[in-house]
């Protein structure tokens, strides 16, 4: 990793400099006041996270280094974690220096497998994954380095390691998990000369098209990071910012990824479609489809896919999904019941007037592809979001060790402390 961590080590003087001097220069500048509403209310749009890798903005939506997401897809994943890290796009040579990092991490040692064949059968694949995670961090050169010593300004190298020895592994476990679960067979040995997105497609063993292949990459570029302040990214900070390794903090944020509001809503929205398709025979008319997504609304259900905590337009990750279909010619009726959600549904949210916005979030078209090439286990979308998205918290847990960042402790208030600041 001689490329990549020369690479950092030549921003590495830039960012701490830039943290030290707005500290020294502008500490008790104050940047926004917080409403009583934010802190009641998720602490909504509140700017207390540092974070490089990514933006969000509600009008355009993600930004990975100020590279808008529409002109990434034709990357490879290992390109955006390069990217992620340290702000450039990697040359051929340090991709594929990457490359073979990631592939000298797959081969995973037994005693995951052992710990992953002993849980129930009806384990949902998010909590294997998690187990699986958690028992890879006896692998973690970043805890035996805090225990024998090594400073505080050194510990990202060892973040580093950890980064890359966990996403190197991670995909071989999603796939032996996959396997497993939902009784594929043996698993497949990783391919060392594969790339990363080329040897998960492969492992699982779903598909020998190169579309999937394609889809595949496509995937894990596009779940890859949303900055910092989503559920996952961070929950994953919060714990590595008490100097817990990556496995414990990547291991962190992906249980918050496997609720319902954030992560999981991917395979909720599968099942949505499929509730659909199996209620109206197919696809159903326009009105049909009307009337079904007012039920769900008044039964107090939330329509999977759309909506979105910082979003006010079509999220542009959906979009990409899309144009997949679209060039794909995919047209299966799970993909059509999307292209029907996606003119349906947006007037009834806005006709609800709950939702601040009616628009599809990621969520609402990555399962249906996944569907559509033979991945039809809806239960295990949500790990595949994981793999993704263990790129972008690795990269943020790496950029805080980087700077530096302090253990995250912000104020809590009882309701009478927040009675009388409000009434002060
Ligand atoms: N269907 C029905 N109601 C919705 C809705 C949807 N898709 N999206 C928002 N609402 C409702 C909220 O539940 C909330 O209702 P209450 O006032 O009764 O609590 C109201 O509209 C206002 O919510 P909001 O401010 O627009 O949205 P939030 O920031 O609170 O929540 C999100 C954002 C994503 C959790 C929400 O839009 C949602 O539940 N969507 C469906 C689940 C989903 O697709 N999640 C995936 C998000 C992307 C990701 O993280 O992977």
């Amino acid at each position: 990793m001689q490329l990549f961590t020369s690479k950092l080590q030549a921003i590495l003087p830039e960012l701490r400099s830039k943290r030290t001097s707005l500290l020294k220069e502008h500490g008790d500048t104050k940047i926004a006041s917080v409403a009583v509403e934010q802190t009641l209310g998720g602490m909504r749009a509140v700017p207390a996270l540092l974070c490089e890798t990514s933006s969000v903005s509600p009008d355009e939506g993600l930004r990975i280094r100020n590279i808008p997401i529409l002109e990434l897809t034709k990357y490879l994943p290992e390109d955006i974690f390069f990217l992620l890290c340290t702000g450039s796009l990697p040359n051929s040579a340090e991709r594929e220096e990457l490359r073979a990092a990631f592939a000298a991490h797959a081969n995973v040692p037994s005693y995951v497998w052992d710990v992953l064949s002993a849980m129930p059968k009806d384990s949902h694949p998010m909590v294997m994954l998690g187990v699986g995670i958690m028992a890879l961090e006896r692998e973690s050169a970043f805890r035996h380095a805090y225990d024998q010593g090594a400073p505080k300004d050194k510990l990202w190298e060892y973040a580093l390691k950890d980064s890359v020895a966990l996403l190197g592994s991670i995909t071989s476990v999603a796939a032996g998990i996959y396997r497993m679960r939902f009784g594929k067979g043996e698993r497949i040995a990783p391919d060392a000369s594969l790339d990363w997105g080329a040897n998960f497609a492969k492992m699982l063993g779903v598909s020998d098209a190169a579309e999937f292949t394609e889809l595949i990459r496509l995937y894990l570029v596009l779940h890859s990071d949303h900055e910092g302040g989503n559920v996952s990214a961070m929950t994953a900070h919060t714990v590595s910012s008490a100097l817990s390794d990556s496995y414990y903090s990547v291991c962190a944020g992906l249980n918050g990824l496997a609720g319902p509001l954030h992560g999981l809503a991917n395979q909720e929205c599968l099942r949505f479609i499929i509730d659909v398709r199996n209620h109206f025979g197919g696809v159903p008319a326009d009105e049909q489809l009307r009337e079904f997504a007012w039920n769900r609304l008044n039964n107090g259900q939330v329509i999977p896919g759309y909506g979105h905590a910082v979003l006010r337009v079509t999220d542009p990750r959906f979009t990409a999904f899309y144009r997949f279909a679209e060039e794909h010619n995919i047209q299966d009726e799970n993909v059509q019941i999307v292209k029907k959600i996606f003119n349906i549904v947006p007037d009834v949210l806005r006709e609800q007037g709950k939702a601040k916005n009616p628009w599809p979030n990621v969520d609402a078209a990555s399962g249906s592809l996944l569907y559509a090439y033979g991945l039809t286990e809806f239960e295990f979308y949500t790990v595949m979001f994981g793999v993704s998205r263990a790129m972008g918290i690795s990269s943020q847990i790496l950029f805080h060790r980087m700077v530096g960042s302090p253990i995250v402790r912000p104020k809590s208030m009882t309701f009478a402390e927040l009675e009388s600041a409000a009434k002060a």
